[in-house]
């Protein structure tokens, strides 16, 4: 594993994990999940977003990969933080300042994440603090080149993962989710049940 990787399994109780899906369904009244194109081509992302904090990353066919203050559908401000988070951030990024955003991602059973490296940010220099919740997924992270070896692991709902040093200028990305392995997202607010990932991220410099 690059240095800078750190997984933490079952980091977050059940309670933790319950609170943060309670702020991701409060967060819905004003900033629901919405489902983002590609820069370019405008394909559809398999998985929908929304983001807390006071920017959110989004894209879309025109203005492709950045960070707004505001959800790009409904223009309202992304909700807070919940304390949780940025604890959490306190405790693991190692960085002098908060972090800005936290993007949600919301993955049915057909959603997938391309490997990708984050680096919509200015602050580099600052891990990425990520929460598995929901259903099991196969995480695969590889080197800073496209094309090198890769390696995978599962996470699991309450895992904690720091990509850090190194692994902040990793490749990673999600190849599927297991379905049906976690009874954490409640089905009237989850109806195709899945996996929730929050990553918090500094975005401009300290
Ligand atoms: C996911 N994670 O777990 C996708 N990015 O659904 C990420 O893209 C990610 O886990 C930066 C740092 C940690 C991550
Ligand atoms: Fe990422």
């Amino acid at each position: 594993m690059p240095a800078g990787f750190r997984l933490l399994p079952g980091r977050l109780s059940r309670q933790q994990q319950e609170g943060l899906i309670d702020a991701v369904v409060a967060a819905q009244a004003t900033a629901p999940f919405w489902r983002p194109s590609m820069p370019r081509t405008g394909q559809p992302l398999s998985v929908t977003m929304t983001n807390f904090g006071s920017l959110g990353w989004v894209t879309d066919k025109h203005g492709g990969y950045r960070y707004e203050p505001a959800h790009p559908q409904t223009g309202n401000p992304w909700p807070a933080m919940p304390a949780l988070l940025t604890d959490l951030w306190q405790e693991l990024a190692d960085y002098p300042a908060l972090p800005e955003a936290c993007l949600v991602n919301w993955y049915t059973p057909e959603s997938r994440m391309g490997l990708h490296v984050d680096w919509d940010e200015a602050a580099t220099d600052a891990a990425v603090v990520s929460i598995s919740l929901g259903d099991k997924a196969r995480f695969r992270l590889g080197g800073p080149k496209r094309g090198g070896k890769t390696a995978s692991m599962v996470l699991s709902s309450g895992d904690v993962v720091v990509l850090g040093g190194e692994a902040r200028h990793c490749h990673h990305g999600i190849d599927r989710i297991y379905p049906g392995t976690s009874t954490l997202l409640p089905a009237e607010h989850f109806p195709a049940g899945g996996r929730v990932n929050l990553t918090m991220r500094r975005v401009n410099l300290a």
